[in-house]
């Protein structure tokens, strides 16, 4: 059934953290908590999100939570579900909360292989495209073009020079019951996703776009803006996997032009006309590529 905002509790699960104004990461963090519930445990790899939450005394997850080491926040939720069996709980939602880097870089292969051994577990990776806790260096899901501090701007240097990595095809690819990619400018896509991931038993991933002020150079307020961007002008896709099937949850016509995306974030200020047409080439073919996904059946 879908999820209806004035069905949401009143009850905050996440309060009290220490992240930036406008921070996408903190709001995936506490949209997760409303739909999961008080019976959740987190576990959270080093990240933005373990870091501003868990300030001692000051700590601002209402459920269980655990820091595991950067790789293994998947190792652990496998542990997490294994003690679960042991004791019967069959009422806990054991989510693991991890940025691009602890779940592209350096967490792909505990996630791979949880997702293998068939756990219950859901695993969220809010993506804001760099290792933002200490100090914005890349990652493999930073965009072609960005500035990052290990992708530096000067002499007219591009940025960034791979494409993202695609996360979505690489869960896809392990046949996991359900998989997802949401923005934080589509809450009720997000919310609506996270009920269904709840629902299904096994491993669940969700990829979620997590605009970051502080490293992509945007105002705080503008992080839903952003958010939604990123989406209408094809930079970013709406989609889920289920039972080997992808339905594609936004499909515009025609997409706005990029530039409306990129301009409103200093780390692309540097790029001209030539990289944005690198950018419309690549997002041209992705899309192609997740158009025949969708009319595939596994
Ligand atoms: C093995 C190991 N290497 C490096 C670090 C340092 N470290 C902590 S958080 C972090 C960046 C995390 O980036 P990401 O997963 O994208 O989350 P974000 O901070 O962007 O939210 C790094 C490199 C660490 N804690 N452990
Ligand atoms: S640096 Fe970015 S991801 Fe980290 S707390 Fe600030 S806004 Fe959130
Ligand atoms: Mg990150």
């Amino acid at each position: 059934m879908a999820v209806k905002i004035k069905d949401l509790p009143d009850k905050e699960l996440l309060y009290g953290h220490k992240a930036c104004q406008g921070c996408g990461g903190a709001i995936v963090a506490r949209l997760a908590l409303k739909v999961l519930g008080e019976r959740t445990c987190v576990v959270l790899p080093a990240s933005c999100i373990s870091s501003v939450t868990t300030i001692y005394p000051q700590m601002a997850f209402f459920v269980n939570s655990l820091t595991s080491a950067f790789p293994a926040a998947a190792a652990v939720l496998s542990g997490m579900a294994a003690a679960c069996r042991a004791q019967r709980l069959e009422d806990v939602t054991l989510l693991g909360f991890a940025g691009d880097g602890g779940t592209i870089d350096i967490g792909l292969q505990s996630l791979s292989g949880a997702v293998e051994r068939g756990d219950d577990f859901l695993y969220i990776c809010y993506d804001n495209e760099a290792y933002m806790n200490t100090g914005i260096q890349r990652s493999g899901l930073t965009p072609y073009g960005a500035w990052t501090t290990t992708t530096p701007t000067n002499n007219n240097a591009v940025g960034e020079k791979k494409f993202k990595k695609n996360l979505f095809e690489i869960m896809m690819a392990h046949r996991i019951p359900y998989c997802a990619t949401a923005s934080v400018g589509y809450p009720l896509d997000l919310l609506n996703k996270l009920a269904k991931a709840r629902d299904i038993r096994g491993p669940k991933a969700l990829h979620v776009l997590a605009p970051c002020p502080t490293g992509w150079g945007h105002g705080p307020e503008k992080t839903v803006e952003i958010g939604r961007l990123a989406v209408e002008t094809g930079l970013w896709f709406l989609a889920e996997y289920e039972k080997g099937q992808v339905k594609i949850n936004y499909n515009p016509k025609k997409f706005k032009p990029v530039q409306e995306y990129l301009i409103r974030q200093k780390r692309f200020r540097h790029l001209g006309e030539k990289d944005i047409a690198v950018i419309e080439e690549h997002r041209d073919k992705e899309w192609e590529i997740l158009k025949k996904h969708a009319g595939r059946v596994e």
